[in-house]
């Protein structure tokens, strides 16, 4: 049995254990923190919280303009000794003292995240928390091996509600991982408001598959849902999928399809029958709209267009379709993201390509420049089942287990995309059949952990053993945390 080299995950650059004894949280722990940053003093926070014991009077003091370490605290500091750029961060515990610096705030961020998993799984669960901490020794110097590590969660096919993606963003920036994709629109579901066109969501919003209310985020939960998701320096992504995938706008408004005649809302799960009339200038209205009103609610650059699974129109008028929409995007601002269907298209040299499909290689977009996120729908799908015998999920891509996902590698996945046009990697939780929070955990974990190890974690430091047995180790924390997991049998799951 591989023995685990330590129980983070992702895996550290370096991880070299100290000497000596623990560190020791207590009532009288204070977190120190040089400057008063205000992204910094809010990880202090964070911090605070995580090691924060019912025993004590309140969760540790944060003491802000704290230039040096203190013996017995734990001090934060911007301005990290070694090169870890802006996601990166160093740890240093040692008896006396945790010390913890990065170059920027999500640096620091990470840093906590990595201490967390140094902590006992008790400080995942508030009832448990009448107990002393100990940190062993230890020096971490870490930084990130993608900028783009991502999870996508389709809120079309089933809805989930503000509190559910909210528990995702918790759940993923555990995992270190800052992108997560929102599928806010597909045939059977429009989920967010849009003020100048509001049939979109009274309409397009009130069914999801097999018939349920589904629902929607106004603008005021949207935006509360970015910012929850920037306090975890996650990125949300949004996408409105065209000009497929659109029955539910075209449901919802009449003069979008080219016959004028709205179809009726579909609860189903075939995909490919909708497109958007692209040779109306409505169509055009339309989308500045979206893309305007949503653009505004999001601060971060991009924009996902979908562009995927388009069986009505020609190349020619699919390709127009893109190009128009392209500008559209470019105007607002924001950086166009599309499936790897946009990849013949004239694209922009800022636009990003989403790799899905197993057998496509996305190359042709190489030469123009194009960036690209890998989501191999064989090794990266969440919806996929875990075998044969998973009750939930689809399988049109293959059974993924655990080693599956966690065995391959970007640089050397497709041919002909090299490292240097990678973003990074995303796994996508589809909903056909997935349609509470227990379902989505069930689905993301562990092969979530194992994605978030692949954009993470240099490749020469990944082999499937060793991640295995730490894996192994993360079930008491997710059992504190209360995440449905898989119990792989690929996997020797420590529970306490
Ligand atoms: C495909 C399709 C989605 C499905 C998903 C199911 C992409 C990019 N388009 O992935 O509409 O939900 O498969 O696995």
């Amino acid at each position: 049995m591989t023995q685990p080299r330590h129980t983070i995950i992702p895996a550290p650059v370096s991880v070299r254990p100290g000497t000596g004894d623990a560190f020791t949280i207590g009532p009288a722990t204070a977190v120190l923190i040089k400057g008063a940053d205000p992204q910094t003093v809010a990880v202090g926070n964070y911090l605070a919280r995580l090691v924060a014991s019912v025993d004590a009077p309140a969760p540790p003091a944060v003491e802000t303009g704290v230039d040096a370490a203190r013996d017995g605290s734990i001090h934060v500091s911007l301005g990290a000794s070694a090169d870890v750029g802006d996601e990166g961060y160093e740890l240093t515990v040692t008896a006396q003292r945790v010390t913890l610096a990065a170059a920027k705030p999500a640096g620091l961020f990470y840093g906590v995240q990595t201490l967390r998993h140094l902590l006992p799984a008790s400080v995942e669960y508030e009832a448990a928390r009448r107990r002393t901490l100990r940190v062993p020794p230890i020096h971490i110097v870490d930084r990130p091996r993608f900028p783009w590590r991502g999870a996508m969660l389709d809120v079309a096919r089933h809805f989930f509600s503000a509190e559910d993606v909210k528990r995702y963003i918790d759940l993923i920036s555990l995992l270190k991982m800052n992108r997560l994709h929102l599928h806010l629109a597909d045939d059977q579901g429009w989920r967010i408001e849009i003020k100048s066109w509001p049939n979109l969501t009274t309409h397009g919003g009130s069914t999801e598959v097999g018939g349920g209310p589904g629902g929607f985020y106004t603008q005021a939960q949207f935006a509360d849902i970015v910012a929850y998701a920037a306090a975890r320096f996650v990125t949300i992504v949004p996408e409105i999928d065209m000009p497929g995938h659109t029955n539910a706008a075209l449901a919802s408004y009449a003069e979008l399809n080219c016959d004028g005649v709205a179809p009726k809302l579909y609860t189903g799960i075939d995909v490919g029958f909708s497109a958007l009339c692209v040779d109306k200038d409505v169509t055009y209205k339309f989308i500045d709209d979206v893309v305007r009103e949503i653009s505004a609610l999001v601060p971060t650059p991009y924009f996902h267009v979908g562009g995927d699974e388009v069986k009505k129109l020609t190349p020619e008028q699919y390709a127009r379709f893109i190009e128009r929409v392209q500008t559209i995007v470019q105007a607002h601002g924001k950086l166009m993201v599309g499936w790897d269907e946009i990849a013949p298209v004239n694209l922009l040299p800022s636009s990003i390509v989403q790799h899905w499909r197993p057998k496509e290689s996305p190359k042709v977009a190489v030469a123009k420049g194009a960036k690209f996120i890998l989501s191999p729908a064989h090794k990266a799908y969440l919806d996929m089942k875990y075998d044969a015998g998973t009750a939930l999920g689809l399988n049109w891509a293959g059974l993924i287990e655990v080693r599956t996902a966690y065995d391959w590698d970007p640089s050397t996945l497709i041919e002909g995309v090299p490292s240097a046009s990678i973003l990074g990697v995303e796994a996508p939780l589809w909903s056909e059949t997935v349609a509470t929070m227990r379902d989505v955990e069930y689905m993301a974990f562990p092969r979530l952990a194992a994605v978030a190890e692949i954009g993470w974690t240099p490749a020469d430091a990944r082999q499937w053993d060793e991640f295995s047995a730490r894996l192994g180790a993360q079930a008491a924390r997710w059992s504190a945390m209360g995440i449905n997991f898989y119990r792989s049998r690929q996997v020797r799951w420590v529970e306490r």
